[in-house]
């Protein structure tokens, strides 16, 4: 017998990126249907929404978000709120779930006291994408961020300090978790526009939770 006999592909797997970013291979798959289920339910109370950037361009993805603070950008600017805008009630409370996943994942990338308060919830349909950006709207650099991904594939696109940086493109797939730390924290990076496809059981479809500590 071989050791090829015994070979489990659903095991986890990290591939480092560049300067502190880590991707987890397949880190959220276990959890993915318990995490497709707390979405359901934060969504009830924090509907989808289009969001506008300050100069009144729509993004095309959907957005929610849950935990003390959400990520929300109107006219006034880019920034954290304590209240969902669309209900003036605080945001839902972070599902236990995705808090410890985070925590285990960011543990499992080099940083041990991560303790998000934010996640921001970005839904993409098929054609749909995330601009070129970088994430500096939280108070403390020094903590990473916890990207997971769920449904359709989509290529990341990283790049460097400056907007015109040359990016490496990874694609992420179902389950797969980035950590975003260290010196690339606050590096330019987007989302190519999301490829037809279906996916069992999320459909045609992409969500992505970034867990943050915004305060
Ligand atoms: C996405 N992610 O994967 C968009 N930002 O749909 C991000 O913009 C992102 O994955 C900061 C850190 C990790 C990320
Ligand atoms: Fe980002």
């Amino acid at each position: 017998m071989t050791d090829d006999l015994f070979a489990d592909d659903t095991q986890p797997w990290q591939e480092p990126l560049t300067g502190g970013a880590v991707v987890l291979r397949r880190f959220a798959l276990a959890e993915a249907d318990g995490l497709l289920t707390d979405i359901e339910q934060v969504v009830t109370q924090a509907p989808w929404r289009q969001l506008f950037t300050p100069g009144g361009k729509p993004l095309s993805v959907r957005t929610s978000n849950c935990g003390a603070y959400g990520w929300i950008s109107d006219r006034h600017g880019y920034r954290y709120a304590p209240r969902d805008p669309l209900t003036d009630t605080p945001w839902p409370a972070m599902p236990e779930r995705f808090f410890r996943l985070a925590q285990r994942a960011a543990a499992e990338a080099g940083y041990p006291v991560f303790a998000p308060d934010a996640c921001l919830i970005n839904r993409y349909a098929v054609g749909t994408k995330m601009g070129l950006h970088q994430d500096r709207d939280e108070q403390d650099f020094s903590q990473p961020i916890v990207s997971v991904s769920l449904g359709l594939p989509a290529t990341f696109a990283f790049g460097g300090a400056q907007r015109s940086d040359p990016t490496t493109k990874v694609l992420l797939t179902h389950g797969d978790v980035v950590v975003w730390g260290g010196p690339v924290r606050r590096h330019y990076h987007r989302v190519l526009t999301l490829k037809e496809g279906t996916h069992f059981p999320l459909g045609d479809c992409r969500i992505n939770l970034t867990l943050r500590r915004a305060r």
